[in-house]
């Protein structure tokens, strides 16, 4: 078993987006392509020699390929110790548990997370600190920078080792652990929440379904869903993880999840309906025919929170991000907590958390979490909601409809506008900027622009800026229109339209998001010039 060193050239396209390194399989296959990026994480993030790290993925295609090359180079690199999943299964939140729970140096993530799957579909890895969140932009930029000049990377010349038995081996000087991937993360979960009350809900005949989308959160969630909180077999659907997550496409919004979207909105409707994505850190909440906007849910948890006993004495404060409602603020400001708005990106939330400055943390995205990891958490959310249901002995669809009527309703949608060329797509956002003059203090229709700005952040806590972070333009009313193109896409550019209206009126509560919002959307069409300049005359998803 010897060390090769390997001479390469760099890829010009490893810079991380919003959440680490995403392209197609095959670019990920393409030789020396998934190793220059490892190598350059190594070099970047200069662990000691010995240390541990953490490794795991959600299944994908090109999963346990890609564990196997990290592995091979962890141990030429000096590592000491590897905690890798069964399977090479880690769900995103499980792998920031594990990192925290045995304090390894870091973990790599091997996720394209919501995106679809297989040998034509999506592949993505990330790199995160000993928080158990995400890599900061700093460590990111390294990498990239890294990435750029790397001319060698470092691999063990050896077989392949066995992911599929729980115990440990050696590849040279390093021990490969492989871990129950679900333990840790349940046990934390049973932690957090009183899963007596959610047992006796469910035992009372509440009826839930899960759907885990094929993807990796099935048997996260038929342990501690069916097992731990004794619902009836077959609450979990599609609970076994595929490399090609059975061709779906895993991203728990309406569109996507239109399997469980029907059985929730049909005849016999189950009391609850959640899903989550790819890797386990996103998630949807629907009542019986009723859909839960992220940003609510976000604002409904945490102004419930201390009914679930991990928040009983509290909340520090709340972070959301930009394009997120403000839903969110007015329980903070009801709690006289403060609430943070950052970029999006969850990794913009993990020094806030490490400061004790805040205790939930919340985007638009389908993204909900606490500082019980470092990561957004799918299951941790669906637990926290049964948890309030369980203690209320009120319906998902009443809770968020006293919620509304308590602190007004942030009515709220985001189109997505996917596959646009990328010239085309900078042209909008061009446009925009070029318009920001022009349109503050003119009148829109019935809207009257307050201010426009390309939204930038200074870290409170170590004083970072981000800029470029989205267009915003705000009305007098405390209405919001946001452009932003994605990070996390790998086809052409996707731009991302926020839309948000304030409703205090319960009499119009009922209302439809896409009626409410209806002359915000042709705004936004207006000023953005979107149809003219990318040829598209609608969404290709509404959230
Ligand atoms: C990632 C990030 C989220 C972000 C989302 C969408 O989620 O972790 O913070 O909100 O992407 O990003 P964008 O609008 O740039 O596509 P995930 O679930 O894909 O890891």
């Amino acid at each position: 078993m010897s060390v090769r060193t390997v001479a390469t050239t760099p890829f010009s396209d490893q810079k991380p987006g919003t959440s680490g390194l995403r392209k197609k399989v095959p670019v990920f296959q393409k030789p020396h392509y998934l190793e220059n990026f490892v190598q350059s994480i190594f070099d970047s993030i200069a662990a000691p020699a010995g240390s541990t790290l953490t490794v795991g993925g959600d299944g994908r295609y090109y999963n346990r390929e890609a564990i196997q090359i990290i592995l091979k180079m962890a141990a030429a690199n000096g590592f000491g110790r590897v905690l890798v999943g069964l399977g090479g299964i880690l769900s995103t939140p499980a792998a920031s548990c594990v990192i925290r729970k045995y304090q390894t140096f870091g973990g790599i993530v091997l996720s394209a997370s919501h995106n679809p799957g297989g040998p034509d579909g999506d592949f993505g890895i990330k790199y995160n600190i000993g928080n158990g969140g995400p890599a900061p932009e700093k460590v990111t930029e390294a990498i990239f920078a890294r990435s750029k000049a790397i001319n060698e990377y470092r691999i063990l010349e050896t077989a392949d080792v066995s992911l599929d038995v729980i115990g440990e081996s050696r590849l040279g000087d390093m021990t490969v652990q492989v871990i129950d991937p679900v333990a840790d993360y349940a046990d934390l979960m049973e932690s957090l929440f009183d899963f007596s009350s959610i047992r006796g809900l469910l035992a009372g005949g509440f009826r839930l379904k899960f759907d885990a989308m094929h993807a990796v959160t099935g048997p996260y969630a038929r342990e501690i869903i069916e097992k731990r909180l004794g619902a009836p077999a077959g609450s979990v659907m599609n609970s076994v993880p595929l490399p090609d997550f059975g061709n779906g496409h895993p991203d728990p919004n309406l569109t996507y999840a239109h399997e469980l979207v029907e059985i929730v909105y049909g005849d016999h409707a189950p009391d609850f309906g959640a899903a989550s994505d790819g890797d386990g850190d996103r998630n949807m909440i629907l009542g019986k025919g009723f859909f839960v906007t992220p940003s609510d849910s976000l604002a409904v948890l945490a102004a419930n929170a201390t009914l679930a006993p991990g928040y009983k004495s509290g909340l520090a404060g709340i972070a959301r991000s930009m394009p997120t409602s403000a839903a969110a603020d007015r329980v903070a400001q009801a709690l006289g907590i403060p609430c943070y708005e950052t970029p999006t990106g969850w990794k913009f939330f993990g020094n806030l958390m490490d400061a004790g400055k805040v205790t939930l943390c919340g985007e638009e995205s389908f993204g909900t979490g606490s500082d019980h990891v470092r990561e957004k958490d799918g299951l941790w959310a669906v637990l926290f909601w049964l948890n309030v249901v369980a203690a209320r002995k009120q319906s998902v669809e009443a809770i968020v409809r006293e919620h509304w009527a308590k602190f007004g309703r942030n009515v709220y949608s985001r189109h997505d506008y996917e596959g646009i060329p990328t010239e085309a797509a900078n042209g909008v956002m061009k446009h925009l900027h070029d318009s920001f003059a022009s349109l503050t203090g003119s009148q829109l229709g019935s809207y009257k622009v307050l201010f426009c700005d390309d939204f930038s952040y200074t870290d409170p806590i170590d004083g970072s800026v981000s800029t470029g972070q989205g267009v915003r333009i705000g009305f007098t009313d405390g209405s919001r229109i946001v452009f932003r193109l994605s990070g996390t896409g790998t086809e052409g550019a996707t731009i991302r339209i926020y839309l948000e209206a304030y409703e205090p009126d319960v009499g119009k509560h009922h209302l439809d998001a896409q009626v409410a919002l209806a002359e915000l959307i042709g705004i936004a069409l207006q000023v953005s010039q979107l149809r003219d300049r990318t040829g598209r005359d609608a969404p290709t998803v509404i959230t």
